[in-house]
């Protein structure tokens, strides 16, 4: 019996290295996301490549009905889901307070943020069930210290930070682990979502230093979640070695 991730946003970046990841170690995946082609082409690719199933989910974790009608009705054999990676996530603009789009802050709150807590909440009777489960929360650099201009994207991560503890403290009774990953900047399509498609300002993000790649989160998750059952890792921050935290990288 091959063990079973759920990873949400696998179109893209972290999620999609977490699930290739996984796939190569014999997991079978449900992977997540709106965008319907990538789904079903990342889903070829692993099972031919890998001896695996995967579960393609198409949906918007911004949508409560959507995440609970699709997690709910999830066929029985893909119900004993081992961990469950809550990655969906966004930045959407980096301006100044004062000139924010509050649809931009609708759709931060909304994804990094509701989301994450319609894909626990759905996730979770399965856990509970078998009193064995694992959420790993992608938190962000940005949920530890605020940077100029990041505003409402650090502080829907600065909820995922304090989402994460409060799980950890209310679901030990039912002998789930919560673990909360925090990277700082990684090149993946981040930045050009947060840009709006801005290759140029996307690019210079990542100018003069080597960030972190998407497989170094995903090698991180592995570890995380294959630790010996009575190991939990709580709370990990990692970024690559020419960043210390949010405001400090040395490019050069
Ligand atoms: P990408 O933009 O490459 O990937 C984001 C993923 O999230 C995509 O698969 C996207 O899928 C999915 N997603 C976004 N919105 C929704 C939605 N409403 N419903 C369902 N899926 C959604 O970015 P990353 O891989 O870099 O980001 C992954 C996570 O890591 C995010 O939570 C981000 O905040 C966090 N992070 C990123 C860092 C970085 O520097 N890259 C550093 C620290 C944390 P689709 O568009 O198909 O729905
Ligand atoms: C992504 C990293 O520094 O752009 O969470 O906020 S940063």
């Amino acid at each position: 019996m091959n063990n079973i991730i759920l990873v949400t946003g696998a179109t893209s970046g972290f999620g999609k290295a977490i699930a290739e990841k996984f796939a190569s170690h014999g997991w079978n995946c449900i992977i997540t996301g709106r965008r319907k082609e990538r789904l079903d082409e990342l889903s070829q690719q692993l099972t031919a490549k890998y001896n695996i199933k995967i579960l393609p989910l198409h949906f918007d974790v911004q949508v409560k009905e959507d995440v609970f009608n699709q997690i709910q009705s999830i066929p029985e054999e893909w119900q004993a889901i081992d961990v469950l990676v809550n990655n969906a996530g966004l930045a959407a603009g980096r301006d100044s307070f004062e000139v924010g789009s509050i649809d931009d802050w609708d759709q931060m709150i909304d994804t990094n943020v509701k989301g994450l807590l319609y894909m626990s909440k759905a996730v979770l009777p399965f856990f509970i069930a078998k009193r064995k489960g694992h959420i790993i929360n992608l938190g962000s650099t940005a949920g530890k210290e605020v940077y100029t201009n990041g505003n409402v994207y650090c502080a829907t991560k600065f909820a995922v930070d304090a989402i994460s503890k409060a799980q950890r403290i209310d679901l030990l009774p039912h002998k789930i682990k919560v673990t909360a990953i925090h990277p700082g900047a990684a090149e993946t399509e981040f930045s050009l979502v947060r840009f709006k498609g801005d290759e140029a300002k996307a690019k210079a993000v990542y100018d003069g230093f080597e960030p972190l790649h998407d497989a170094d989160i995903a090698d991180t998750v592995y570890y995380c979640a294959t630790l010996p059952e009575h190991v939990c890792v709580n709370d990990l921050v990692i970024t690559c070695t020419a960043q210390a935290n949010s405001y400090y990288t040395f490019k050069g």
